[in-house]
């Protein structure tokens, strides 16, 4: 036998003789070689079958396996695109990818997950990090006659969100099987969110007969204004079941804030546990006049047991003074007037007392934190600047307060802040920036415009103001008149693809189309203005302004709107609204339902109250928490996981819920908008007699 002529052969023959190190490759394919020479033919036959055999088989799998790669190559491919050019796109862009590629959530605690068959063993449940993110494409929507442009219900799993069940290809495609068998399934179920799919007779609680309605009506009211003004009178048919779905959703609700957070500031409805914000039954004070509106007798009942025997306002904590105004001075005040229990009144009184030690500044404008328990005041650590929405917009509460007491000390604080608001410099067409100083008086942060956070009740007060006291006080008007025209010349503007008319930002002379979901308090607010003589403008600017509120639900995929929205001007098509990663969660908020109320209202068109439907329907289908409770949640993007946030806000029972039952009830004298005004968080203050002539 003979070496093969080949070079690795030869160089190993030629290899330094004075290296000793031993080449085991070389050696090994050297010995392999001479066993094949020592095969017979029948044999290397043999071998030579089976290779091709083998060759043949690998071939056969080529295409899966190029197929994985091609996935896998694109993937990094974009993942790539995303590190290394997303800095040189333009924003709009950059929040479309991250939208598609949805790694930008916001930074907060993930949620539990929660196994729908048992309950009891959620509350134990540990927060489970989130894995890698699997782009998982979700089945196309099941249609729905009512929405037809909504996608589906999330695609669920009983063991928790198939996004986050990092488990390999196989694993989902069980998982989009499970689900396809499951289809028939869901007609029968009510679906909350990930990981959950009730028995929709275990949705809600079972509506009350006719007569366990009637007995839950509440009593009439001694009221100081008229008693019948705050009765529900009879519910025609036609609106019976959205009326009877709020309150269902109320009462899912309130179960979770009376079964975990009792007493509490604010129900965390995943983790089943409560927060504290102040320590003062938030949740349960802002919710008191909704009850009574919606006929909850029972639940009316314990929670007045709770104010009567446990709620103390002496006790040692800071609270701010704007949110404690509205929420608890304004929850009070309302159920007086709905109730006539002087109960309400009596802590009203005293909380407001409390509250005074806010005004003892240089400036006279208030401090934004009180300790209720030691009567001091102070402003946030890091400035002594007050908000300027917070300092002007107590004053529909304190200015009653007075009227009821008969003490002008709460009405004088804060008419003194709008006195010197009228005349500060640093205006622009009535527009005002979003701070002022406790000591100097003066603005700062100047030349910052928005009708969204820190500005936005101000506006709102003014009109009410005017309304509350008669429309008598001229300066109030004027404000309102001046700041309209200001917000028609520099923040309104139009997108460019269906021109939605909409409120943007204006910062040192530059147009920012930002509108935060807050700005939905306005068409509303114009409305009521036009409905009190104001020019009729103002109600088409709020017809237009509830268009674009509505889109800002529904061009989302849950159909509820993000926190902030952005306006895309510059192109003729596309989308109109554009969502920042930063920006895509939702609150409960109530803003839309509210300015929805006032314009059926005010034009009895029925596509308002439908839009409200929608809206309920997409918190029932998205922010509903099995057991009890509804929560915030972190992505109006993504129907499959929209990721709650565990946190019910108390505004979402005193003003979201309330305003959608005030929406879908036929009764217009029910809270007669002609004698009542509704303050910033919807507790209800009646409209003040004109004094005799
Ligand atoms: C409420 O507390 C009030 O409506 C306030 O004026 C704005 N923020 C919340 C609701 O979004």
């Amino acid at each position: 036998m003979y070496p093969p002529n080949r070079k690795d052969f030869i160089s190993l023959t030629l290899s330094d003789p004075h290296n000793n190190t031993y080449n085991n490759a070389k050696h090994r394919r050297q010995s392999c070689w001479r066993k094949w020479k020592q095969l017979s033919r029948l044999q290397r036959s043999l071998v030579l079958f089976l290779l091709a055999l083998l060759l043949i088989f690998g071939l056969l799998s080529y295409p899966s396996i190029t197929e994985q790669w091609r996935g896998a190559s694109d993937r990094e491919d974009w993942l790539e695109l995303n590190d290394r050019d997303m800095k040189d796109l333009p924003p709009d862009v950059k929040s479309i990818l991250d939208q598609a590629e949805g790694k930008a959530l916001p930074p907060v605690a993930e949620p539990h997950v929660l196994p729908a068959v048992d309950p009891d063993a959620v509350a134990g449940a540990v927060v489970e990090p989130r894995g890698p993110i699997i782009p998982i494409l979700p089945k196309p929507p099941i249609k729905n006659k009512n929405f037809p442009n909504k996608r589906g219900p999330p695609s669920l799993h009983k063991d928790g969100n198939i996004s986050d069940t990092v488990g390999g290809e196989k694993e989902v495609q069980e998982v989009v099987r499970e689900e396809e068998g499951e289809e028939e399934d869901k007609e029968k179920k009510v679906v909350s969110w990930r990981g959950a799919i009730i028995e929709a007779d275990q949705a809600t609680e079972p509506p009350p007969s006719a007569s366990e309605r009637e007995a839950a009506a509440p009593p009439a009211p001694a009221d100081p204004a008229d008693p019948a003004d705050t009765v529900p009178s009879e519910v025609p048919t036609v609106a019976v079941d959205r009326l009877q779905a709020v309150c269902d959703a109320f009462r899912h609700a309130w179960k979770g804030y009376k079964d975990y957070a009792w007493g509490h500031d604010e129900l965390k409805p995943i983790s089943r546990s409560f927060g504290e914000w102040f320590g003062l039954g938030l949740t349960l004070i802002d919710s008191l006049d909704t009850m009574w509106i919606l006929g909850l007798k029972e639940e009316f009942a314990e929670a007045k047991d709770w104010v009567e025997k446990e709620l103390s306002f002496d006790k040692n904590v800071d609270v701010n003074l704007f949110e404690t105004t509205i929420r608890v001075l304004g929850g009070l005040l309302s159920t007086y007037h709905l109730t006539g229990d002087q109960l309400f009144l009596d802590k009203a009184k005293d909380l407001g007392s409390r509250l005074m030690p806010a005004f003892k500044t240089p400036s006279k404008i208030p401090f934004s934190d009180v300790n209720i328990g030691k009567g001091t005041a102070h402003p946030p650590r890091w400035t002594s600047d007050s908000t300027l929405a917070e300092v002007t917009s107590i004053q529909l509460e304190f200015r009653e307060l007075s009227r009821l007491t008969q003490d002008p000390q709460y009405q004088e604080v804060v008419n003194e802040v709008m006195k010197l608001v009228h005349k500060l410099p640093g205006k622009q067409d009535g527009l005002v920036p979003m701070f002022i100083n406790t000591n100097s008086g003066q603005f700062t942060h100047k030349g910052v415009f928005t009708l969204g956070a820190r500005a936005d009740s101000y506006y709102e007060y003014l009109l009410k103001q005017w309304i509350q006291g008669g429309k008598t006080e001229e300066d109030l008007l004027q404000d309102y008149l001046q700041a309209v025209e200001g917000v028609k010349k520099h923040l309104v503007r139009q997108s460019g693809p269906s021109k939605l008319t909409f409120v943007g930002e204006l910062s040192h002379s530059r147009f920012n189309p930002k509108m935060d979901h807050l700005v939905c308090f306005l068409p509303g607010t114009l409305a009521l203005g036009a409905h009190n003589g104001l020019p009729e403008d103002h109600m088409d600017l709020a017809v237009q302004l509830m268009e674009t509120c509505h889109q800002m639900y529904r061009q989302m995929e849950t159909g509820l709107s993000p926190e902030i929205v952005h306006f895309n001007m510059q192109a003729s098509e596309g989308q109109d609204v554009v969502v920042k990663p930063a920006d895509r969660h939702n609150l409960l908020r109530p803003e839309t339902v509210e300015s929805l109320f006032y314009m059926y209202r005010f034009t009895k068109d029925p596509k308002y109250r439908d839009w409200g439907w929608e809206i309920l329907h997409s918190f029932n289908n998205y922010t509903k928490v099995p057991g009890g409770g509804y929560t915030s949640i972190n992505n109006v993007r993504d129907p499959v996981n929209p990721g709650p946030r565990d946190k019910m806000e108390s505004f979402f029972l005193g003003e979201t819920l309330k305003y959608l039952y005030l929406l879908f009830s036929d009764d217009a004298e029910l809270l007669s908008l002609d004698k009542y005004i509704f303050n910033t968080e919807a507790h209800v203050l009646p409209i003040w007699p004109s004094p005799p002539k």
